[in-house]
């Protein structure tokens, strides 16, 4: 069945810019899927609270509002044969820490919920979604020539940068998971390994993002 669902490169992904680049082309590249809907937003707090609506009883709900307004985000609406499941696979699971290694998350997530991509996971929340990115950050199905060209500058743009420090957050992510080291001690670390990947952001967006790592930290799931 042809379905549409809405991607999110989300912020951690835009600002990582080597790894936006590299999950963008693992979609682009896939002849199964049309993009039909390509847009970069800031997204607001409303949006932001709309989106994961579902979620607003959540303990971690506000955290998980304030990653997803940490920056930018590229939003994406793709069409194709049962996209809505093939993509959630390709994600991987929720938890960046135990998505399996070739998956989008298990590859570039760099622990518990920052996790890289958002996807629709059924048809009802993708048509919500959908209509939700559309009325309110203009996310538009134009699809075509244009739309393919502005995926292959973006891909084009930052894949030069070939910075990905995914592995060495996590593993820095671990050590505190593990009470082997302190959020305090590591936030040194942390910044200046996500300042190599965020080549244009400025040193607030970089301290908010290990801001949003170590309450990711925190706000451990069951
Ligand atoms: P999904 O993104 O795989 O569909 P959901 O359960 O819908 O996962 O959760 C939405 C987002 O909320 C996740 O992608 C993740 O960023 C965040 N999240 C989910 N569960 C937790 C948690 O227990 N702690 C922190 N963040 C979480
Ligand atoms: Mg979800």
């Amino acid at each position: 069945m042809i379905q549409n669902t809405l991607v999110l490169l989300k912020p951690d992904a835009y600002l990582r810019r080597y790894v936006g680049a590299c999950v963008l082309k693992e979609f682009r590249d896939n002849k199964a899927f049309k993009i039909k809907a390509f847009k970069e937003v800031t997204p607001s707090q409303s949006l932001a609270e709309k989106h994961y609506s579902v979620h607003r009883e959540k303990p971690f709900f506000k955290k998980l509002v304030d990653y997803l307004t940490l920056g930018p985000v590229i939003a994406m609406v793709i069409e194709g044969e049962n996209v809505i499941p093939s993509i959630r696979v390709m994600l991987g699971n929720t938890f960046s820490e135990k998505a399996e290694p070739h998956t989008i998350r298990g590859k570039y997530g760099i622990w518990n919920g920052i996790n890289v991509v958002h996807a629709s996971d059924g048809e009802e929340t993708a048509k919500y979604e959908i209509s939700l990115w559309r009325k309110e950050a203009g996310v538009e199905e134009t699809g075509g020539d244009t739309v393919n060209s502005l995926i292959d500058d973006y891909i084009k743009r930052w894949s030069k940068i070939r910075i990905d420090n995914t592995l060495k957050l996590r593993g820095i992510c671990r050590l505190i998971a593990t009470g082997e080291r302190s959020i305090e001690d590591c936030e040194e670390e942390f910044f200046k390994l996500l300042k190599e990947e965020c080549v244009d952001s400025d040193e607030t967006i970089i301290k908010k993002f290990v801001r949003i790592i170590a309450d990711n930290l925190q706000e451990r799931k069951k």
